[in-house]
């Protein structure tokens, strides 16, 4: 249990431990969270993290497990599985992925041969590592043929295009779902594509699962998606980990592929700590959240834009912006990410559509509004955040500015305390 006589005897007996602790609670407290994929958990589920369920070993599903002692481990994965598929429309979940990649390649491994062809979004232009990268295991395994956004075109997607493609690679999965892309996706003609070529069809929301929870963007479950995988950390606010949703008929390939296909033990710490989330998630409180999170990004963008900010595709439909540093203040991402650092708000770097430069000195960063929502901000804070980033970019290198925006960054994020953390 995280409790105040676990807290002293960390103190106590691994003082190097608790001092990085404390400061780390220090960090997230002082400054503002704008990586589109984080966020601040609920206090319940660093409560059930820290839980003795980290010692137990629960290889199995409920009522069907390999050592014994799993009362309340069952309870916990029912719960999770049960809440899951309410909230998403799933017609079963499986809540034991230790987080995103590994749950992307329980998918894969569970329904492709090695060779076997797959349409995924070209890295630059959103897609994950997961979804073949050429870096990646996932990139090597299986013949990738990667499609392309249209980045003056609002990111849409070309579908003729696509069509074709998939009618002259006849893939045995498409792939949709993406991690630096700004817009929503339309389902219904990925859907149709495939059934055209008789594909598969996989959506990694993994940073919108708590938008779709939300009921604020389009659930892919509702478009007869086979594969929708999410991770739990980002917009659902849950524990890092990762789920799969599918139909009845894959039900048994996708348990197998989980374990013992891929993995051994699930982490039922995590399986406590995602119940609670997607339990919180269920309530209508969280529609909300999920609204602000949009209207946040909205403001967001509009600032930054009015204030001369370039964002890639001119916006966002979801609660996250890629800005090209280099066209808007002649700064790559690397510089962009370390200026924003020195005023206590946390972006990172990030590649844009056919980046000319390298992975770590990018043209871009990424930002996303889920944590500073969940802190509680709203309006006046985007609109103020939106002029902290533009004044830090165009004066990077004058330091007494950027002392001056750091105080003033820190002295709004005083008002707004972390979940979780003492003030
Ligand atoms: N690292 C996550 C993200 O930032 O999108 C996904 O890999």
């Amino acid at each position: 249990m995280r409790s105040p006589s676990g807290r002293s005897l960390l103190e106590a007996n691994d003082p190097e431990i608790h001092a990085a602790l404390v400061g780390e609670e220090a960090r997230q407290s002082a400054g503002i969270e704008l990586i589109p994929s984080e966020n601040y958990t609920y206090p319940e589920v660093l409560v059930a993290l820290g839980s003795v369920f980290t010692n137990k070993y629960s290889e199995g599903y409920p009522g069907r497990r390999y050592y014994g002692g799993q009362e309340y481990t069952d309870v916990i994965e029912r719960l999770a599985r049960n809440r899951a598929r309410k909230l998403f429309g799933a017609e079963h979940a499986n809540v034991q992925p230790l987080s995103g990649a590994p749950m992307n390649a329980a998918v894969y491994l569970s329904m492709l041969e090695p060779g076997d062809t797959v349409l995924g979004m070209d890295l630059s232009h959103g897609g994950h590592l997961t979804h073949g990268a050429p870096v990646s295991h996932m990139g090597t395994l299986y013949n990738w043929i990667r499609y392309k956004s249209e980045p003056d075109n609002q990111g849409r997607i070309d579908f003729d295009a696509l069509r074709e493609t998939a009618r002259q690679h006849r893939p045995k999965m498409i792939v949709c779902g993406y991690s630096s892309y700004p817009r929503d996706y339309d389902y219904a003609e990925f859907k149709a594509i495939a059934d055209e070529v008789g594909a598969l069809t996989m959506a990694d929301v993994s940073h919108i699962g708590g938008l779709i929870a939300g009921g604020v963007m389009r659930n892919p479950c509702d478009y007869g998606f086979d594969f929708v995988t999410t991770t739990t950390h980002k917009s659902l606010r849950g524990p890092r980990g990762g789920m799969i949703l599918t139909k009845k008929a894959f039900r048994r390939d996708i348990d197998r592929s989980v374990f013992p296909g891929l993995q051994g033990g699930p982490h039922m710490n995590q399986v406590a700590g995602t119940a609670i989330a997607l339990g919180k998630a269920l309530e209508p409180a969280f529609a909300d959240y999920a609204q602000r999170v949009l209207d946040n990004a909205q403001t967001l963008a509009s600032a930054l834009m009015q204030g001369g900010a370039n964002l890639v595709t001119g916006g966002t439909d979801n609660h996250m912006m890629v800005l090209d540093c280099v066209q808007s203040f002649g700064i790559d991402g690397r510089v962009a990410e370390e200026t924003l650092d020195s005023i206590s708000i946390t972006t990172n770097k990030q590649v844009i559509p056919d980046d000319p430069n390298p992975p770590l000195r990018p043209s871009g960063i990424r930002l996303g509004t889920p944590a500073a929502t969940t802190r509680g901000m709203g309006d006046a804070e985007m609109a103020r955040l939106a002029g902290w980033i533009i004044d830090a970019l165009r004066n990077h290198e004058d330091s007494a500015a950027l002392a001056r925006l750091k105080g003033e960054v820190e002295e709004t994020c005083s008002g707004f305390p972390v979940p979780g953390v003492e003030p």
